[in-house]
């Protein structure tokens, strides 16, 4: 397994000389009818959802193609200043953690859920990278449902990818690191024999979405990358690719790049679950939240959870094979038939396919080159169907288009290649602008991908968009794969960075929506159900404003004897029966954020005033004529004084508002 060493210091060489080189063709790449073909007229709706990562931002960003207008961003795993997410009382548990409340993180993958290997429009998985989660969003609201913490994990990388019944959503953990119920604090030096490469897999009940975390399977500290699951005759089957096969602790630049092979490891589940119930796996303390939101009282609650069961891949010889995969592999994407099994070295220069058929030959036949901490490696030339020769420089994955043809993302040399699956042939290359990661095909990893198009989205946009001082933005551009050779149609910048991304055709959910929640089945526990019922309780220093919304009045709307220090709730329930009439809610000198509540909804917001004087609070969002009517005062007097509670429902305005109502619709 050990290279030359040559080979590792010449293809940084390489590397480091190409990593600057552009694209030639730039002024030809569009066609004529490009203008045609991404143009949707004003009225008219986009074909296609496209689900885009927001990396670094740790949101999802909702585009349609193949305009490429963005949507909607939804957030995950970072607070959000659109709606509150994160700020909000009721939403302030999705981001707790072992490590405490969590307010920003880094989003990478997404993976919409399937059913025999097909989309089926209920949710989509994300993952949380830098404090390993895994959240599941609802495609009916486009919010934030459940979030589950990962233990024994680092770096969430290799996630959030199902298998083809969203039976799991799997996890493995990019840093290895020692165990959670080991003690962390050895020597780093020590990471041969104390660290470990976790992978995690999650249930997802098949109704009602609530995921579980199943089991784990512990396996030798490398670094796994990406992964995605087997389907049709490889269901029961996950690929992981790993780099890192060196298990260096510095300076992986070089040193994890030595060996010529690392692995795509492949994990037969289905045998796992049989060891599991078996009671073969060790029961390992630790701490992980589960987060999740409760449609109906529309708060979330976050639970502590205390263990997990780790099966060993060591011990247990038959759940995992390595098969060597030149050289640290990144994408590990398997292609509509569940055969094919194609790893993407960043440093390689071909591209290996493996052969699931040949796999299961060479488990049966032992054919070995060896074992790796204990997992048994299948030869190379064993699994191998074929390579595909001379593709492009620094591959990194690969979506499928279900007739035959593969797609994968070239970053150093700046292309998107196309080939043919069987031969192996390639079949077509297009330029990016510029440094591609991630591609997608429309439906590209699942058994019926929907082809007619090609998402790449690039990290460097230099000279393609009017600059934003020292940062850019990234963008995706997309093609039209319909023909036989790629066509580029559009460039649209993104928002955060974009890594992988999923798309559906817009018919599976877009009459699905849930355009508000009904006032009679809000359960929240503050929520008022009408303005009679509007109030200002105290508590001791707590108090606690029942607050309605409705076009275009706050009641109560004026608000005396609140005191200095005292912890104020706004519950704010918005009493609309209408699509898309939110309101805002702002008070002045609030430190925390503002709300937006959904028609139906109760959302609260908490104030601790810290000095006395008038504090003025408004609708924030342009909710009808009277809109910037939609205001009010809270009186906060001295700790200590006897101004009075009192409060106001403007009765009298009630009617004024009804007529806006009417008007409006
Ligand atoms: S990564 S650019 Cu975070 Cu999926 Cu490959
Ligand atoms: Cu309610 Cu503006």
């Amino acid at each position: 397994m050990k290279s030359s060493k040559l080979f590792g210091i010449s293809a940084f060489a390489v590397l480091a000389t190409i990593i600057s080189c552009k694209p030639k063709g730039t002024e030809t790449a569009v066609s004529g009818d490009a203008a045609e073909k991404v143009y949707v007229a004003p009225g008219k709706y986009d074909e296609i959802y496209n689900f885009v990562s927001g990396g670094f931002n740790g949101q999802m960003n909702v585009y349609g193609l193949p305009s490429g207008r963005l949507l909607k961003v939804v957030p995950i795993f970072s607070v959000n200043p659109e709606n509150g997410y994160g700020f909000n009382e009721e939403t302030k548990p999705m981001l707790e953690t072992s490590h405490g409340f969590i307010p920003w993180d880094d989003q990478h993958h997404l993976e919409l859920s399937q059913t025999n290997g097909e989309q089926d429009g209920r949710w989509i998985f994300a993952n949380a990278n830098n404090t390993p989660r895994v959240a599941r969003v609802n495609l009916k609201t486009f919010r934030t449902e459940e979030i589950i913490e990962l233990p024994n994990s680092a770096g969430n990388h290799s996630s959030p990818f199902i298998t083809e019944n969203t039976e799991y959503v799997v996890a493995g953990t990019r840093f290895a690191v020692p165990t959670d119920d080991m003690n962390g604090d050895v020597p780093i030096n020590s990471f041969k024999q104390n660290f470990k490469g976790v992978i995690s897999f999650i249930g997802v009940n098949k109704d009602s979405g609530d995921m579980d975390l199943r089991f784990q399977i512990e396996a030798p500290g490398v670094n796994f990358d990406l992964s995605h699951a087997g389907k049709g005759k490889s269901h029961g089957w996950f690929f992981f690719s790993c780099y890192n096969s060196e298990q260096a602790n510095s300076l992986l630049e070089v040193n994890a790049s030595q060996n010529d092979k690392d692995f795509i490891m492949a994990v037969n589940w289905k045998k796992a679950e049989e060891y599991l119930k078996a009671g073969k796996g060790r029961k390992v303390k630790t701490q992980y939240a589960h987060n999740k939101f409760d449609e109906s009282t529309q708060t979330a609650t976050s639970k502590m959870e205390q263990e997990v069961t780790v099966l060993s891949a060591k011990e247990l010889k038959d759940i995992c094979y390595f098969m060597p995969t030149p050289k640290s592999p990144h994408g590990c994407d398997v292609d509509p038939t569940g055969e094919y099994i194609v790893g993407s070295g960043k440093l390689a220069a071909l591209i290996p396919v493996h052969s699931f058929t040949k796999m299961l030959k060479a488990i049966k036949n032992k054919e070995f080159a060896g074992e790796y901490d204990g997992i048994p490696i299948l030869k190379y030339e064993s699994t191998l169907y074929g390579e595909v020769q001379k593709p492009g420089l620094g591959p990194l994955h690969t979506e499928f288009d279900g007739k035959g043809n593969a797609y994968t993302s070239f970053f150093v040399s700046s292309e998107v290649v196309k080939w043919d699956i069987k031969s192996l042939k390639v079949l077509d290359r297009q330029p990016t602008f510029y440094s591609v990661g991630h591609l997608m095909v429309v439906g590209g990893d699942t058994k019926k991908p929907f082809g007619k198009y090609l998402v790449a989205y690039n990290k460097i946009t230099k000279d393609r968009f009017l600059p934003t001082g020292p940062e850019l933005t990234q963008s995706a551009q997309l093609f039209d794969i319909s023909g036989d050779k790629m066509k580029l149609l559009l460039d649209f910048p993104t928002f955060g960075e974009p890594h992988y991304a999923q798309a559906m055709p817009a018919s599976l959910i877009k009459d699905k929506q849930l355009k508000f929640y009904k006032i009679a089945d809000n359960k929240h526990p503050y929520a008022t159900k009408g303005e009679a019922e509007s109030k200002v309780v105290r508590q001791g220093n707590k108090v606690h404003v029942y607050m309605t919304s409705i076009r275009s009045h706050f009641a109560p709307d004026n608000i005396e004897g609140i005191k200095v220090g005292d912890e104020v709730y706004f519950h704010v329930t918005n009493l609309e029966q209408d699509w898309d009439v939110p309101h805002g809610f702002a008070i002045k000198g609030n430190q925390n954020a503002e709300l937006l509540i959904m028609p139906g909804e109760t959302c609260t917001l908490k104030w601790i005033p810290k000095k006395a004087g008038m504090f003025p609070m408004y609708c924030t969002d342009f909710c009808s004529a009277l809109h910037q009517e939609m205001q009010g005062y809270v009186r906060v007097s001295p700790a200590g004084s006897s101004t009075p509670l009192t409060y106001s429902n403007k009765k009298g305005q009630f009617l004024l508002s009804f007529f806006f109502i009417k008007s409006k619709n």
